[in-house]
């Protein structure tokens, strides 16, 4: 990958020890790893004082002689919990976009016949990783994990890891400068050493071919001095025992085929499967199942499916943080459970591993995407390598979730040769990498033409799916009674609507016709209308309301009703439920 060249090569200047990203297929199916969260010393660093090598932070320096002082110490500082944004856990830093410096110390008996990799399950934005007063590495990107090895690193007893954090936003970003969320900062998800044998199991792809209902296919790479080896890939609660060799570079790809019950939102199923090397086992929880497209029908294992979706950010409101452990993905995705969902899509940037695999279990089909999102510099050299790199630890994060259904390549981003170049490649790029799933981009340039819609964005060619975020009734008001407006595509592909609100302050009550009401009468009628134009879109193949919840996003400046929140939410910043809410659910209980 180019981008990890350039970024390793602008640190070999200044730092001794490099390391590169392994990118660890299976951190959480590997049972040998200690936990690093908890809590974290910090020091604010808003001008960057602490990157300097004189000041040099990450060697967290004391006082030696008499004459001896340093203008900074973790000790006596503040302290913040990780997983966890550092902006909800103290007030100050409530809009903090900057430099934070977080330090943990751990003791480990070290293994001489092991090996060790600080894996972060996502730190925003950029990270700079120091074990026991060395450079690790490096990380750009808010929402995807990674992983370097810290073998010859690590220390028997006290080791000292210390990560440089700085979520300020940027033009060259991924998102860049204009979001409508909250721009949650530092080591918001778990971090784990994980321990491997000397030759291991880095990597495997199990999932069944592309609709194929019956053959199972998939890949294992391993790293390490041994690299021929014989594989067994078995589920024994399917009776299935498949041998293969890996080759000289440790790869081996499979194809066989197994009669499995099909994961489904009805029969969310999944086997144990077990992958043992001669050296390395990985056992981990997978389900099967077909997603293909069929002219405009959307079919999962065979059959035309409807996708009953909600948007979801990776936030808790009643909370005002993001959401980062299981009890708060439980909590999320059982809203969207009771709203009669069968689809989330997890907006607008990867989610944690705790909202795909517990969405994955309560039988929710899943849109996951990278945020690519608003005004991204398409045109700069730098982006496509970026782009396809954050493309990349997405979809090898979760390429055996099969509640994965869709992969999303971005978010309103609108048409130019540049824009339209990056997307063509990442489309290229991502089927070469994960040829099982659909890909779709949510589009927000539609042609309005009187009481037409017309879709006509010349990028759904590359995509299977065509996803659209109107706000008709909202942002454009309705240009005939909605059951009139007529919706025409040049594509013969499925749509789904992926967006669709208004907002309305929980508890506020007014004229249903009057949008600067803010009232729940007015969010419930926009619901009905919206309802009552999907039933007459032939190619209409799932909707997504935007929201599940109020979310929190400084963009929003109204200081009665927003203050502060997006409130397209179908539930209040408390978890109560709007009027709306119920008009969504009777449509969904109603829906085949
Ligand atoms: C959109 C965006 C979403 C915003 C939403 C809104 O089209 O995709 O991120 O939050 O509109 O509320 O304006």
């Amino acid at each position: 990958m180019k981008i990890k060249i350039v970024i390793f090569f602008v640190f070999a200047l200044s730092v001794k020890t490099i390391f590169s990203q392994v990118n660890l297929g299976n951190v959480y199916d590997r049972n040998e790893k200690l936990c690093l969260n908890g809590k974290w010393q910090i020091i604010v660093d808003q001008y960057d004082y602490g990157r300097s090598r004189w000041v040099a932070i990450w060697e967290d320096k004391k006082p030696q002689g008499k004459t001896d002082f340093y203008e900074y110490s973790f000790d006596g500082g503040p302290v913040v919990d990780v997983p966890g944004d550092f902006n909800s856990q103290i007030s100050q830093l409530y809009y903090y976009e900057g430099t934070v410096w977080y330090k943990k110390t751990f003791d480990i008996s070290k293994k001489a016949d092991k090996r060790y990799f600080i894996c972060f399950g996502a730190v925003n934005y950029l990270s700079e990783i120091y074990l026991n007063k060395n450079f690790v590495g490096k990380h750009e990107g808010g929402f995807t994990s990674f992983q370097f090895e810290v073998t010859d690193l690590l220390k028997d007893g006290e080791n000292m890891l210390i990560v440089c954090v700085n979520n300020k936003r940027s033009k060259d970003n991924i998102p860049a400068l204009d979001i409508d969320w909250f721009n949650y900062g530092g080591i918001t998800r778990d971090v784990f050493l994980v321990e491997t044998p000397e030759s291991f199991i880095k990597d495997n792809f199990i999932q069944l071919k592309k609709s194929q209902v019956n053959v199972v296919k998939g890949w294992i790479q391993l790293q390490g001095s041994k690299l021929n080896q014989n594989i067994r890939i078995s589920i024994p609660e399917a009776k299935i025992e498949q041998k293969l060799k890996t080759d000289d570079k440790g790869f081996a790809e499979f194809e066989f085929t197994a009669k499995l019950v099909l994961w489904s939102p009805e029969n969310p199923k999944l086997y144990k499967v077990n992958i043992i090397s001669e050296t390395d086992t990985i056992n981990e929880l997978i389900g099967f199942r077909t997603i293909e497209t069929k002219g405009t029908d959307i079919i999962l294992n065979g059959k035309p499916i409807f996708l009953k979706g909600i948007n979801i950010h990776e936030e808790i409101p009643q909370r005002r943080s993001r959401a980062y452990n299981e009890t708060d993905a439980i909590m999320l995705l059982s809203w969207a459970k009771e709203l009669g969902c069968n689809f989330v899509r997890l907006a607008h940037y990867p989610h944690n591993e705790y909202m795909v695999r517990t969405a994955e279990k309560m039988g929710l089909m899943i849109w996951s995407e990278i945020p690519v999102y608003w005004g991204i510099d398409f045109a700069n050299p730098i982006m496509q390598d970026k782009l396809n790199f954050m493309l990349e630890e997405m979809v090898m994060r979760d390429k055996n979730r099969c509640g994965i259904i869709i992969w999303s390549l971005s978010n309103e981003t609108s048409p130019s040769e540049a824009r339209n170049k990056c997307l063509k490649n990442m489309a290229e790029f991502c089927r070469s990498i994960d040829p099982t799933r659909l890909l779709s981009s949510a589009l927000s340039n539609i042609k309005y033409s009187q009481n037409k819609v017309i879709i006509n964005d010349t990028i759904v060619k590359h995509l299977d799916i065509i996803a659209v975020n109107e706000y008709l009734g909202w942002y454009r008001p309705w240009p005939s009674k909605p059951e009139e407006v007529i919706w025409e595509s040049e594509f013969n592909k499925p749509l789904i609507i992926s967006e669709f609100g208004g907002e309305a302050l929980y508890g506020n009550h007014g004229p249903d016709d009057i949008a600067s009401s803010w009232s729940e009468e007015f969010q419930e009628k926009l619901y009905k209308e919206q309802i009552r134009m999907f039933t007459t879109i032939p190619f209409l193949r799932g909707t997504c309301p935007w929201i599940l919840a109020d979310f929190n996003s400084p963009r929003r400046l109204h200081p009665v009703f927003q203050d502060g929140w997006n409130r397209k939410g179908l539930i209040s910043d408390k978890g109560f439920k709007k009027k709306a809410w119920f008009i969504m659910k009777e449509y969904y209980t109603n829906k085949n």
